[in-house]
């Protein structure tokens, strides 16, 4: 039973799940009495833990109106530093209640605790402070131009100024999703933004948890906003709503592009961060005994379920039997259990709708003459478990190697050399990231220039940090996250040009 689980955890998590879970408006939690309610799930067990509103255009317009009033309210007159301070402050209140979202995180998410401490909590509160950093770093230019214009005589003084977007509409999804909030979250707050933040419906929790850090914090009323619902009915009046300035989305390349169209219909700014089906190049020269790395940082990590996951391992000729073989056998190995058991190595996918989209991934490639050199072990009976599986004899056009499965399903195929483990790796319409493993230092700088991907990493994979600029070429998406760059998706720029004599 449910009880069980709770049991064990945090006592603040057993009082947040009994409360009416609310959305967070204008500085306030707000009930939603004609509102639908949307079951919330543990994956590891199938169990129902919560419900939240499911939400539509009514509430998402008014927390546009708070967003936009708070935009030129008292929060347009902190200073930097102060704006600053004020994210500090959200990072030390996340920190110190690091336990409680890590525990939140594990039990809906069904991720493993260790990754919820270290990447949703660890990472996230390291992005917090990062970027609070920024806040007081904003800089314009100053210009000397050629105007040549009347009143004779006339010299101009120009510069720009970097102002805050606006109000920004975040829509986000269900793998990393605290991370995912505080990529949006804090960078809006750098940036002098306001935000109305939509999580995806199957993992809202910690984004509930944080507004109640927002309110604690002192931020002022209607900088941030969580409003729970649908992608269809709350996300879809978000993206489309008039007095929205720029969209953030994070998900799937289909709804991106529908994000897409809504943001230029409004002329809205917008970034994507889209999905991908990231090679990984493995050379004969490479350093000897990584599988064990191999498989679970760039193959099984979060279950696969990861937007950078190398999906597409390419294997040199003569290392190819044996690679398969050895990362097989990791499959193979990982024990399957619960997120919230730290023992456990392979947790659960996040939904029965996503174990269900996964297996018929999984069915096809094998009618479609596809091998399955790991997986056929069974999977726990309860919960919404996937085995982890390599695929090998496929060919470039089966569905396993063009399309995201996003989860534990990687597609191994042999190369013969360099320029051929090239036009495989970029033979994909995605474009979000790429590993090169060998010991040749010419092979790697060669490689790095070729692939067409928006992160390549280099004997590692999957590493990410909050001043590495991340996003995708292709149909990974438009624009990136972090760094100055990501922070710069959330700035307008005036120019000031001013005439003197
Ligand atoms: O994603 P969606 P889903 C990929 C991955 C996965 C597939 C489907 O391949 O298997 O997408 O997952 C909101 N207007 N990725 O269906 O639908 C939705 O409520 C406005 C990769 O869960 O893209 C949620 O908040 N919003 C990815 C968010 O969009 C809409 C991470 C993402 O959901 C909407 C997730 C609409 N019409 C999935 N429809 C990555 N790049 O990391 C949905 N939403």
């Amino acid at each position: 039973t449910l009880e069980q689980t709770l049991i064990h955890l945090h006592p603040d998590v057993r009082d947040f799940l009994k409360r009416d879970q609310q959305i967070f408006i204008g500085g306030a939690f707000t009930p939603t009495p004609n509102a639908d309610r949307i079951d919330v799930f543990d994956p590891s067990s199938g169990l129902a833990i919560t419900t939240i509103p499911a939400c539509g255009n009514a509430e998402i317009n008014e927390a546009v109106a708070a967003a936009r009033s708070a935009l030129t309210g008292e929060w347009s007159r902190l200073r930097p530093a102060d704006r600053e301070r004020a994210i500090q402050k959200l990072a030390d209140l996340l920190e110190r209640d690091g336990e409680v979202f890590a525990q939140l995180e594990s039990l809906n998410n069904g991720k493993n605790i260790g990754l919820s401490r270290a990447i949703e909590v660890g990472a996230s509160v390291d992005y917090l402070r990062y970027m609070a950093g920024w806040a007081t770093k904003i800089e314009g230019h100053t210009l000397d131009s050629s105007i040549q214009a009347p009143p004779e005589g006339s010299r101009y003084m120009t510069y720009t100024l970097r102002e805050p977007v606006g109000v920004v509409g975040a829509i986000i999804p269900w793998n990393f999703p605290l991370s995912m909030l505080v990529w949006k979250v804090g960078t809006a707050l750098a940036a002098g933004c306001t935000i109305v933040v939509k999580p995806s419906e199957e993992t809202p929790l910690t984004a509930l948890r944080f507004a109640h850090l927002c309110h604690e914090a002192g931020l002022p009323a209607g900088v941030v906003n969580i409003v729970t619902g649908y992608g269809h009915s709350a996300g879809a009046a978000l993206a489309t709503h008039p007095a929205i300035d720029k969209l953030a989305f994070t998900g799937s390349t289909e709804v991106g592009k529908i994000i897409g169209h809504n943001a230029v219909d409004g002329m809205k700014r917008f970034t994507l961060e889209l999905g991908g089906k990231s090679p990984m190049l493995l050379f004969a020269d490479m350093q000897d005994n990584q599988d064990q790395l191999l498989a679970r940082l760039g193959l099984f990590f979060n279950q696969g379920q990861v937007c950078t996951a190398a999906t597409r391992v390419l294997i040199e000729r003569s290392i190819y039997e044996q690679t398969v073989e050895k990362l097989a056998k990791v499959a193979d190995s990982l024990a399957f259990g619960p997120g919230l058991d730290p023992t456990a190595e392979m947790n659960p996918v996040v939904s029965a709708r996503q174990r269900d989209r996964v297996k018929g991934f999984i069915e096809r490639a094998e009618a479609a003459g596809a091998c399955l050199s790991s997986g056929h072990r069974a999977v726990p009976e309860r919960g919404y478990f996937v085995a982890p599986t390599l695929v090998s004899n496929v060919t470039p056009d089966m569905e396993i190697v063009r399309e995201e499965v996003f989860g534990p399903v990687i597609a191994a195929m042999p190369f013969e050399d360099e320029e051929h483990a090239l036009h495989l790796a970029n033979n994909t319409s995605y474009g979000l990231a790429a590993s090169i493993w060998s010991t040749d230092l010419n092979r790697a700088m060669r490689l790095t220039r070729a692939l067409k991907a928006g992160t390549v990493w280099v004997n590692t994979h999957n590493v990410l940090d909050a001043n590495l600029p991340f996003g995708g070429m292709k149909q990974s998406g438009l624009g990136r996250e972090h760094g100055r760059e990501g922070l710069e998706h959330y700035l307008e720029t005036k120019t000031v040009t001013i005439r003197y004599q």
